[in-house]
This record gives structure tokens, C-alpha cells and sequence, in this order.
């Protein structure tokens, strides 16, 4: 029985289950010995494209290198693998890492993979599972990973041949930051309010209502995917109709208008900047929810390119 590993990348469509059914395939191969955390990276290389779910599984083979190869083709296949541009998005690519104590230098399987120490997106997978492994510049897989960038590489907590990926105590914290940025918005507010026109108190309800009203919206059509995290619930599903048909965070565009509404209210000048200001904040969050989204629910990927606004339609 021979140590291989080999490393999974997906870009295209349902990327978690085309990595599933890769791992499923893989099975056939001999016994799985690991399976790494899934990772999402940057795409490196090749025309713009999206970013890739990739994870590197250890199996105990008693195939040799050829016949390991010709089966990762074969699964590549039966997940739609076409081959059009070099380094092109793919559902599925399975390449073979490391075959144990073997090199291979033939026109179609070069053994260790001839890049894979240059890549961070199988380096920190494959050190996960086996930071030994031994890579074609003479390094382990530990090694050539400290050597290189890791930027633009995410691993995400939970065990993704069973479970949704998920954000760990990331998404705790989003929360904690958004009810600390509440905290400091009243404090603001209520340090520096002032009495008010009758004018800026009807402009000041307006804008507390219509805040109210969005919120309201957003809250219905979402139903019991409603969550403070940005870690969808499991068993999610794609909200596209009413408010989310104009814009992608109708709740997060609620509560910075009842902010603001709020502060024009209480006469703050302060709290209207700094509740505007946490747009910023709810930016950096929904970029966050928003891949978590695409792992958990494939089609928003689609949504992203149908609805082009995170809070304000245009
Ligand atoms: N082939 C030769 N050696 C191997 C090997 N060790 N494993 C031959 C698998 N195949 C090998 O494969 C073309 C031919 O390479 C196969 O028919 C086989 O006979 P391919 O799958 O069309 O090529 P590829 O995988 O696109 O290219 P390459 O160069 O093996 O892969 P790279 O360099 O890893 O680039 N960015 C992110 N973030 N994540 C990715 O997974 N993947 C690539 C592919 C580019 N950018 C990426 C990712
Ligand atoms: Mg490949």
C-alpha cells in the first residue's frame, strides 16, 4: 500500500458538492487516511474567474501512479470537467500530489505535481494532512508553505464532508462589533443631542420610519433564514423575492436609516456621521455572509449577478 495525496479545487456551480463527490470517488481508490479542512482561495492564474474551494485528501492506494490518474480523470468527468482554457474554472479538478516514494516525470503525470510547492491553495491543505509530504524541490509541504503567500486563502471550520462549512467564533464576533458599534452610537447620541426644528423632526421621522418600515420588508421575505450572524442557518435557502430583488441587505440599509433617522431626532449631528459611517462596518460583514452564502447555498452566486446592490437599489 502506497501513501498519495491529492488535491481537490472546484470554481464552477455547486463547488461543496462537487468536492463531496470527488472525495466519494476517491473512496474507490483505497482507504481514505485524512482528509483536510476546506479552503477558500483566491484564484491564481488563468483568465478572471471565481474563487475556489479547494482541500487535499491522503488515501492508501495499491494502484500505481498511471491507474491513480486515469481514475481522478474519470471522476473529473463525471462531474462535467471540460477542459477549454489552462487554468480555466473548473467543477472539478483532482490532481495527484504525491505518490510515496515514487517520481514521475512522463508527458501526462509529472509526480510530485511540478507547482504544488509553489501554491498556497494545495501547500496549506495538504500540510494540514500531511506536513510531510515530500514536494518536487525537495521540500515538505510544511516547509514550501512557509515560503509562500497565503493571502487570499480562508480555511473554514467544520468537517465539509458531512457538515456546511462555517465560520467558527468569526461569526460570534460580527456580532459582538455590531452591538458594540450600537453601544458607542448611543453613547454619541446621547452625549451631544440638541433640540430641533419642527422641520428636522418630520425629516428625522421620516427617515427613523422608512428605516423601520425596510427592516420590516427584510424580515418577512426572509422568514426563518433570519440570523444576526453571517453564518447562514443551516438549511437556508435563497431569498430572492420582494425587498431582496432590489438589493442583497435590505436589513443592514434599515438599521443605518433608523440610526440616522434617530440622530436627526435627537438633534446629534455626531450620531447622523457616525451611524452613516457604519455602513463601512456592515460592508466588511456582508462581504463575509456573502461568501458563506455561496458555499451554503450555490445559486447566490447567480443572485450576486442579478441583484448588483448590497443596500441601495439604484
Ligand atoms: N498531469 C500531469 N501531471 C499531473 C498530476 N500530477 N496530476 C496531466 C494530475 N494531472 C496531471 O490537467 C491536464 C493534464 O495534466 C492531465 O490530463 C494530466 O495528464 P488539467 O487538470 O487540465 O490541468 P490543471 O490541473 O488545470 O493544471 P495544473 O497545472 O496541473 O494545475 P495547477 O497548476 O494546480 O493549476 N487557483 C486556486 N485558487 N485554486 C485552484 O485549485 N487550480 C489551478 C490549476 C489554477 N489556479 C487555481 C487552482
Ligand atoms: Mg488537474
Amino acid at each position: 500500500m502506497v501513501k498519495v495525496a491529492i488535491a481537490l479545487g472546484s470554481n464552477l456551480g455547486d463547488r461543496l458538492g462537487h468536492l463531496r463527490a470527488g472525495l466519494d470517488g476517491l473512496v474507490e481508490l483505497g482507504a481514505v487516511q485524512a482528509v483536510s479542512g476546506v479552503y477558500e482561495t483566491d484564484p491564481v492564474g488563468g483568465p478572471p474567474q471565481g474563487r475556489y474551494l479547494n482541500a487535499v485528501v491522503v488515501v492508501e492506494t495499491d494502484r500505481g501512479p498511471l491507474d491513480v490518474l486515469s481514475a481522478l480523470l474519470e471522476i473529473e468527468r463525471s462531474r462535467g470537467r471540460e477542459r477549454t482554457v489552462r487554468w480555466g474554472p473548473r467543477t472539478l479538478d483532482l490532481d495527484l500530489i504525491v505518490y510515496e516514494g515514487q517520481r514521475v516525470d512522463l508527458p501526462t503525470l509529472e509526480v510530485p505535481h511540478p507547482r504544488a510547492h509553489e501554491r498556497g491553495f494545495v501547500l496549506a491543505p495538504l500540510a494540514e494532512v500531511w506536513p510531510e509530504a515530500p514536494l518536487a524541490n525537495g521540500t515538505t509541504a510544511l516547509e514550501a508553505l512557509g515560503a509562500v503567500r497565503t493571502s487570499g486563502i480562508r480555511r473554514w471550520h467544520g468537517s465539509w464532508p458531512e457538515e456546511t462549512p462555517n465560520l467558527g467564533v468569526e461569526a460570534a464576533r460580527w456580532v459582538w462589533a455590531q452591538l458594540a458599534l450600537f453601544g458607542v452610537w448611543l453613547a454619541i447620541v446621547i452625549a451631544s443631542t440638541e433640540p430641533i426644528s419642527s422641520t428636522r423632526a418630520i425629516v428625522g421621522s421620516i427617515v427613523l420610519l422608512a428605516g423601520i418600515a425596510t427592516m420590516e420588508a427584510a424580515r418577512r421575505a426572509l422568514g426563518r433564514n433570519l440570523t444576526p450572524y453571517p453564518q447562514p442557518r443551516s438549511g437556508t435557502t435563497l431569498v430572492n423575492r420582494g425587498i431582496y430583488g432590489r438589493v442583497r441587505h435590505p436589513i443592514y440599509t434599515g438599521v443605518v436609516s433608523s440610526l440616522i433617522g434617530a440622530s436627526i431626532l435627537a438633534g446629534s449631528i455626531a450620531g447622523v456621521v457616525f451611524a452613516a459611517s457604519m455602513l463601512v462596518f456592515f460592508n466588511a460583514k456582508a462581504s463575509v455572509e456573502e461568501r458563506a452564502l455561496t458555499i451554503a447555498v450555490p445559486e447566490y452566486a447567480e443572485y450576486l449577478d442579478t441583484v448588483a446592490h448590497r443596500f441601495l437599489p439604484s
